[in-house]
């Protein structure tokens, strides 16, 4: 019995496969033998094609937020391949992010962080192919990452808030707000002086900066915290998340009240504040009063401690979830505006509240009118119809649900992401359950194991388990980018003009007891042998790679120094550090560029004080 189901279940499989593969063939030749790169190629079966053969490329880039390891992580999908690391918030000895002059300026000081959330930057709904944000919930900061380079550029401290957590960027016309929110309640001025164990007297701040300089536009104070974020698709609203509207400063005052809030922010109305000079200046910053009866912003009562808010990529609704309510709730977004002038009450913008199971947090959509919600208790992702979910709201007879599919993930997801899904473009191709727990899913590897990063075809009406993914603590979030958005962005190396120390020919200068020595790499050699400094000298290396070659990358490691860093082609970054230990310290190329790699290296001479 069990026998012959195999080989039936194996036949059919290979039988259709077969035909499967003509009929692409037949199809590739009708259309000029040529396949859109994006396209994600059926199989036979229904199923997407998730394999990628060892030289094939993947069809989506993900990018997503690696908690508190501080960085973000290129993967390829429908491989889960990891292809890049991105430094963010932390130290990395592989590219020497935290170790050059240039990234720790931008790091101030600061070398942890807690990344949640990566966005992109849009225009008319959808990537643009620029820049990513991210934020930090620990250090509360912001970065960006460039994309043409995919490297961190710019990085600012978020004052007045902690707990910096959703963030999203502006998806209509361009981005050119970017919003964060602090989910942490915390006293406006954090200074130690007052009352500040007073937690009445606490807010959350939803903060808007420009995306284009990476300046602060101005603050929206709430009395209330601030959690996940998401913007519309016409440029006029952002939203938050808020769980501890009782203002509590302990779990059991947070989880006193049965409903807390969405809370919508009007942008016209901000950005009118701002003209007519409506607002205070705390520390440089402007601060905007959003509190309960102010014109800019609107609490819509959603059941109880909500965490992610999401919007359906039509633009027509955004659907948030509370974590202690089997619940999801969707608000249609064109009852807004009736509710922001009184006509309506906020309550009446709620058209949907679909019972989907336990622990809900995260809402991805297909595109084609179904939303998939995370439930961390139940450990599944379902898959649900919204406008069933709104038909049945308006009968209070109807016993039948909007639930389409449930599937069982491994285990306790946080969020879940589809490709696309966060754009006017979503596919329904590719789902991503990022599940916190694998429990017995891999070997053991110690108190810590991987999480587990399950890929799920969503492009029938099941949704399809495909692949187990552990991945190091912690992403939180992703997003999942058509390919030929990002592919042709990014370059192979920059202008070597771009960095204003780039140099393509070596020299040592010193001034009093500083050295600066510019110094070029040229596979296999340094353009100098030999460089002879004092005890207690500062001594400034500045490394271009003069190599153009794709990939050719030179390491820079100063033997016993704690210096070690990477130059990519046509790059050039900086170290200073002060000639503490004499003696003779060889300064090698980490990376393997050449034959004669390991003769790549030179002397550092340090010649003790009298
Ligand atoms: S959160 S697991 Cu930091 Cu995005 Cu919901
Ligand atoms: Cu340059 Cu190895
Ligand atoms: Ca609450």
């Amino acid at each position: 019995m069990y026998k012959y189901s195999l080989i039936k279940n194996l036949l059919s499989r290979w039988t259709l496969l077969a035909i499967g593969s003509i009929a692409v063939v037949f199809a590739a030749f009708l259309i000029g033998g040529e396949m859109a790169p994006q396209t994600v190629e059926a199989r036979s079966d229904g199923a997407l094609r998730t394999k990628v053969h060892p030289g094939e490329l993947d069809d989506y880039y993900g990018f997503f937020s690696g908690g508190h390891s501080g960085e973000i992580r290129v993967l390829g999908l429908p491989s889960m391949r990891v292809l890049k690391r991105v430094p963010v918030f932390n130290i990395d000895s592989g590219s020497g992010w935290g170790i050059t002059n240039e990234s720790k300026a931008l790091l101030g000081g600061l070398y942890v962080g807690d990344t949640h959330h990566a966005h992109g930057s849009y225009k008319d709904g959808t990537y643009d192919g620029k820049y990513l944000w991210v934020n930090d919930k620990a250090n509360n900061r912001v970065a960006r990452v460039r994309i043409d380079y995919l490297e961190t550029d710019a990085i600012i401290s978020i004052p007045h808030v902690q707990g910096t957590h959703g963030l999203f960027p502006q998806r209509y016309p361009q981005t050119d707000w970017l919003i964060v929110n602090s989910e942490f309640r915390t006293p406006l001025v954090n200074d130690g002086r007052g009352d500040i164990a007073d937690e009445s007297k606490y807010g959350g701040v939803h903060t808007v900066i420009d995306a284009n300089t990476m300046e602060i536009i101005c603050q929206v104070m709430v009395p209330t915290n601030l959690d996940l974020a998401a913007t519309d698709y016409q440029g006029r609203y952002s939203f938050a998340t808020s769980y501890n509207s009782e203002g509590g400063a302990t779990i059991s005052e947070m989880l006193a009240a049965d409903r807390d809030y969405l809370v919508v922010f009007h942008w016209a109305r901000i950005k009118k504040a701002l003209a007519d000079g409506d607002f205070k200046v705390v520390d440089g910053i402007k601060m905007l009063d959003g509190s309960p009866g102010s014109d800019l912003t609107l609490y819509v009562p959603i059941p109880k401690n909500p965490h992610g808010v999401n919007i359906s990529p039509d633009g027509k609704y955004a659907v948030a979830s509370g974590k202690v309510s089997p619940t999801a709730s969707i608000i249609a977004i064109d009852k807004l505006e009736a509710a922001f002038n009184g006509e309506l009450s906020p309550a009446d913008t709620v058209i949907g509240e679909p019972e989907i199971g336990l622990g809900p947090l995260h809402t991805t959509f297909d595109g084609r009118g179904n939303a998939y919600t995370s439930l961390f208790i139940d450990s599944q992702v379902v898959k649900w119809n919204i406008q069933k979910a709104i038909d049945i709201y308006k009968n209070p007879q109807a016993t039948d649900t909007a639930v389409v599919d449930r599937l069982d993930v491994h285990y306790q997801v946080g969020h879940t992401m589809a490709s696309m899904a966060e754009t006017k473009e979503a596919d329904g191709n590719f789902l991503v359950s990022l599940n916190k727990i694998s429990k017995d899913r891999f070997l053991n590897v110690g108190p810590l194991k991987p999480e587990n990063d399950q890929l799920v075809d969503i492009s029938g009406k099941k949704m399809v388990l495909l692949k187990d993914e552990p991945a190091y603590i912690e992403p939180h979030d992703c997003i999942i980018v058509r390919r030929d958005i990002i592919e042709p962005v990014v370059k192979h190396r920059p202008r070597m003009d771009e960095h204003p120390l780039a140099t393509t020919e070596s020299s040592i200068e010193r001034d009093g007891n500083k050295v600066t020595v510019r110094l070029t790499a040229n596979a296999p050699v340094y353009g100098l042998q030999k460089i002879e400094v004092n005890e207690k000298d500062e001594v400034t290396f500045i490394v271009t790679n003069n190599d153009e070659i794709p990939d050719l990358g030179h390491g820079f490691a100063v033997s016993d120094y704690n210096v070690n860093f990477v130059v990519g082609p046509f790059q050039t970054k900086s170290v200073t550090f002060i000639a503490d230990k004499p003696g003779l310290h060889w300064i090698y190329c980490t990376n393997f560029c050449h034959a004669l790699h390991l003769e790549m290296r030179m002397r550092l001479i340090v010649k003790a004080k009298a």
